[in-house]
């Protein structure tokens, strides 16, 4: 691979140059360096649950979960263990390969930890990857996910550093960096990525995949997600963004980072299959499938099945490194 291609030095000039190249020529771009690193007909596909809903003491602006705003979520405590397990058992048989468990949390309490563990540990069990996202973490905390095996963390940059203060006030750019580090440090892989559709310029569409590609290591994984406008928040009533401006944010996103799963993330329900089909085309290798985000709707399962057919694309199984792995920790090898 060309070394130019895994660069991590970007100048904001340079991605504004690629988000104004003419739609084709952004897309060959894209789709000529997809193919260098990945099978371009592959889909990864996660699930998603949410194992503590709501009540969250910040105040993210496009979030339904924050106790500051009345949505009408109904709130839940971090759920038995059992739950996510048999959760985790249906994302699986519906052909997810990795499941995320996301808590509506500023960061956990240690006292949290332990049933986190056992639930990253009954996940891998199964033979799952497992992504955890918890808000920020302390170094203790970090190293204890790791020792259970967890294989991805995600937590996002959400905006540019210089949009953000207009979307959370209750932590700073520096604090999410700071998470992400540790995360890396610890050995676990990064999934970090953001949101467009919030009322930001774009340049600071820019600015954020600038501080993405710019990290020291490129995320393993990189969420795009589509602002879903919930009800109750200060985004719900935002102009909905040029669905040709999300395709060239997943173009520039895969051409910036080559190597990275980047994914189809929320929103999906407001786009229409041929929008989605111009997102792969533009380098998106990775969905959340199955009927729900942590509290928003997603396509049907049933739905995505069809459309990457229709595609002539499949999902990509669990690794047979992964399964072989897993049998072994059951004593089936
Ligand atoms: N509380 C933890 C945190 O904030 O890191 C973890 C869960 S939080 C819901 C995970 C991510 O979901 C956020 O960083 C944000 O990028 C995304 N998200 C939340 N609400 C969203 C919405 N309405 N539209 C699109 N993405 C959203
Ligand atoms: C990410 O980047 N998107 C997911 C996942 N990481 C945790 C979450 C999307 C949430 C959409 C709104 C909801 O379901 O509440
Ligand atoms: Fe809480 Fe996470 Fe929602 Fe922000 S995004 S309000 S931290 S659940």
């Amino acid at each position: 691979m060309p070394e130019y291609e895994l660069r991590h030095d970007w100048r904001l000039q340079e991605i504004e140059a690629l988000f104004a190249l003419s739609f084709p020529d952004l897309l060959f771009r894209a789709q000529s360096t997809h193919r260098r690193h990945f099978d371009p007909n592959t889909v990864q596909v996660s699930s998603l649950l949410s194992i503590k809903t709501g009540a969250c003491s910040e105040d993210c602006a496009y979030c339904p979960q924050s106790a500051r705003y009345d949505t009408g979520l109904p709130r839940e405590d971090l759920l038995p263990v059992e739950e996510v397990i048999a959760a985790a058992r249906v994302a699986q048989e519906q052909g997810a390969s990795r499941f995320c468990m996301g808590a509506a949390w500023r960061s956990p309490r240690d006292k949290d930890i332990d049933r986190v563990v056992a639930m990253v540990e009954g996940v891998r069990e199964l033979g799952l990857e497992t992504c955890m996202t918890l808000g920020m973490l302390s170094d203790g905390q970090t190293a204890r996910l790791k020792e259970a095996g967890l294989d991805y963390y995600n937590h996002n940059l959400d905006t540019s550093e210089a949009y953000y203060s207009e979307i959370i006030t209750t932590r700073t750019y520096q604090d999410r960096l700071d998470t992400l580090k540790r995360v890396r440090d610890a050995g676990i892989n990064v999934c970090c990525g953001g949101i467009v559709g919030m009322g930001e310029s774009d340049s600071d569409r820019s600015g954020l995949l600038l501080e993405l590609a710019n990290l020291p290591k490129h995320p393993e994984s990189v969420p795009i997600n589509m602002l879903v406008r919930m009800e109750g928040t200060p985004l719900a009533g935002d102009a909905k963004l040029d669905p040709l401006v999300f395709v060239r944010t997943i173009a520039v996103a895969r051409i910036l980072m080559p190597r990275s799963y980047v994914r189809l993330s929320a929103g999906r329900t407001d786009m229409s299959d041929e929008m989605q089909a111009l997102c792969f085309l533009a380098g998106a290798n990775s969905i959340f499938y199955g009927e729900k985000l942590l509290t928003a709707a997603n396509p049907a399962a049933s739905h995505d099945r069809q459309l990457l057919a229709r595609l002539g694309m499949r999902m990509a199984g669990t690794t047979v490194e992964y399964m072989e792995k897993a049998s072994e920790r059951r004593g089936l090898a």
